[in-house]
């Protein structure tokens, strides 16, 4: 069934978020089936984007290609995420569920766990638009790091994503629904499309859209 006649609902803003290895990304993609399946216009995003001009300066610099500094970086990763914000506002608007493999709150957690002030690191991201529902799959960087093993990526390090670990837990609130990602995968499937429909039925209804950390 198309919905294309339901052009004045709006679509839902639904992020992913999670450690490196904790299974986000075919999580996006089977949610991604289950929506299309139910008759919805949706599409999947990740950040970082690499193929921007400045997504390409992100993914040198995450395989070792290029040094920059720490605060340059992060606000590459941040304009990375302003590049794309109007077409996402207007896919939302004309009803498709974005579903974002990895988001600002991504942003904040790596760069401070290089030890660059959480305030300072929020602040590039405030006034983009705020996710609808985030679900954090929960794993210990230990498990993690056991799944197949890290590949050569700049962050993917035990010690530093259990900084990262550290960062995601002060940064989550008590909106975001956080998952086991050690369970079985239909598990997890099983939930995330369930706190997702739920999220995209409330979109459908006229929830507003908002922005991130905006005052
Ligand atoms: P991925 O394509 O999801 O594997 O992400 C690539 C790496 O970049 C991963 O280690 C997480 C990290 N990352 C993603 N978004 C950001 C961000 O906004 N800032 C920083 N510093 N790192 C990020």
């Amino acid at each position: 069934m198309e919905r294309s006649s339901h052009i004045d609902l709006r679509g839902a803003l639904i992020v992913l978020e999670g450690l490196d290895r904790c299974g986000k990304t075919s999580q996006c993609g089977r949610l991604h089936s289950y929506i299309k399946e139910s008759g919805r216009s949706v599409e999947s995003w990740r950040y970082p984007d690499r193929n921007t001009g400045v997504g390409q300066m992100i993914s040198s610099y995450l395989t070792n290609q290029t040094h920059l500094d720490d605060h340059t970086i992060h606000l590459l990763f941040s304009a990375n995420r302003w590049e794309k914000r109007s077409l996402m506002e207007s896919k939302l608007r004309s009803g498709t569920t974005l579903i974002v493999d990895r988001y600002a709150f991504s942003g904040v957690a790596f760069s401070s766990a290089k030890g660059l002030d959480v305030e300072w690191c929020k602040a590039p991201e405030a006034g983009l638009l705020a996710p609808d529902l985030v679900i954090y799959l929960d794993i210990s960087p230990e498990k993690a790091a056991e799944r197949g093993g890290y590949g050569v990526e700049r962050y993917e390090q035990l010690e530093f994503q259990k900084k990262v670990a550290d960062s995601y837990k002060m940064l989550s609130d008590s909106t975001w629904k956080i998952v086991d990602a050690t369970l079985p995968v239909e598990d997890i499937e099983k939930k995330v499309r369930d706190m997702a429909m739920e999220c995209v039925v409330m979109c459908e209804k006229g929830k507003p859209l908002s922005k991130l950390w905006h005052n």
